[in-house]
């Protein structure tokens, strides 16, 4: 069944720049993009449906390729906690920061960890997004690993969003294993990734390489499992200090590294090499109150991709609203909007793997877009959040939240 929407004018993204199509339309044909053009040139047909889109600006769906959107608990206590002036190793101290929201996961059941994460992906979708990556990490143990990935699957299988799921295991050190962080490597190595990659729950494996997680050698050992597993790899790299851990992910020809503010122009030059996607995360950035900002000017130089999310998680980035990233990535670490809405469309694909079927409007692509009632694509980073009226479309169908 084909159908023809027209009358809107298209920033289809292709080669990650805005690539307009004015006075365009647009036909699909079940889940995907057969024909994008110019309203003058649709090809003849016999149209099931025809959309009228009334003068809207059309983008690809948007896709936040960095959340940590399943957990138990709230941290807006330690939110105040930090305006009074307490500091997070005095919070993580007494026991606050990722461990609290780890009891609190691990205390949750399945059913709960779900129904609160799919009022905050709802958040998401109602603001354009139509693809998401979600990572485990707040369980660090092989069963509360399990439960939280069974619920991304869930998550993806019961709502309008494509959904990839990240094993993060290698997160924090849990409680278990305190002072013993390479026993607890060796564990996430040989039993945990082994196992979950067995049950089809990962798509991507992740960890956090810091001075206060873990180090170069030990992310080494976890990138060595996951390639035994034949499972690319992320990593969270350079977000408070530089442990070069950037030109260790694209060694290992990692889809992306994430954060990034303290990485360096060598590090850039080897992600460059290796095609990894710099996912960058404003909103983390933002609610720390950072002050060391991405190398932008390195990033353009040597070419290297780069994307925008979230970081959508309960103690660095409580962030329920992607466009809102867009306007964080320009006025923060001075982005242009083509630049960031690139960041959350096409190069967040690639950040995924995911740049082959999605990410830009093209033919053969899926047909995943939002109809923005809009005055130019600029407006998606310009206006700070809200509700801006649009139409999202997934897979060719409509979709109503
Ligand atoms: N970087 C972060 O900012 C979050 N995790 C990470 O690797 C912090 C997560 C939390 O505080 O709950
Ligand atoms: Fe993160």
């Amino acid at each position: 069944m084909k159908t023809l929407w027209q009358h809107c004018h298209v920033a289809s993204m292709a080669q990650g720049t805005y690539s307009i199509i004015e006075d365009a339309a647009i036909v699909t044909s079940g889940a995907l993009i057969e024909w994008i053009g110019p309203r003058s040139e649709v090809p003849a047909g016999n149209y099931a449906e025809r959309h009228d889109l009334a003068g809207a600006w059309v983008t690809p769906g948007l896709i936040d390729c960095h959340t940590h959107t399943v957990f138990g608990g709230n941290r807006s206590g330690e939110f105040e906690q930090r305006l009074q002036g307490v500091s997070y190793a005095e919070i993580a101290a007494a026991g606050g920061g990722i461990a609290s929201t780890v009891r609190a996961t691990r205390a949750a059941s399945e059913d709960e960890l779900f129904d609160s994460a799919r009022k905050r992906l709802k958040s998401l979708l109602r603001d354009g997004v139509t693809s998401v990556e979600i990572k485990s990490g707040y369980g660090l143990d092989l069963a509360s690993e399990r439960k939280i990935l069974r619920v991304i699957r869930r998550l993806g299988a019961e709502l309008p969003v494509s959904v990839r799921s990240t094993c993060l295991a290698a997160h924090a050190l849990p409680p278990e294993y305190a002072e013993r962080a390479d026993d607890y490597i060796e564990h996430i190595c040989s039993e945990m990734l082994p196992a979950l990659a067995a049950e089809g729950l990962v798509d991507a494996v992740d960890a956090f390489c810091e001075y206060l997680a873990f180090s170069p050698e030990q992310v080494e050992r976890v990138f060595i499992a996951a390639q035994r597993l034949g499972l690319p790899v992320k990593l969270h790299a350079e977000q408070l200090s530089s442990l070069h851990g950037s030109s260790l992910a694209a060694r290992y020809h990692a889809l992306s590294a994430d954060h990034l503010e303290f990485m360096t122009e060598e590090d850039a030059i080897a992600m460059a090499r290796a095609g990894t996607v710099a996912v960058l995360l404003p909103g983390a950035f933002y609610f720390l109150r950072e002050t060391q900002l991405p190398p932008m000017e390195a990033l353009r130089k040597h070419g290297v991709k780069i994307a925008v999310a979230s970081d959508l998680n309960p103690g660095t980035s409580p962030a329920l609203s992607l466009r809102l990233m867009l306007n964080m990535a320009c006025t923060c670490f001075r982005m242009t909007p083509e630049e960031a809405l690139a960041g959350v469309t096409l190069h967040a694909a690639t950040a995924l793997g995911m740049d082959k079927t999605h990410g830009s409007l093209e033919a053969g692509k899926v047909a995943d877009f939002v109809a923005w009632q809009i005055d130019r694509p600029a407006d998606l980073a310009y206006w700070l959040g809200g509700d801006l009226e649009k139409r999202v479309v997934r897979h060719g169908v409509e979709v109503d939240l």
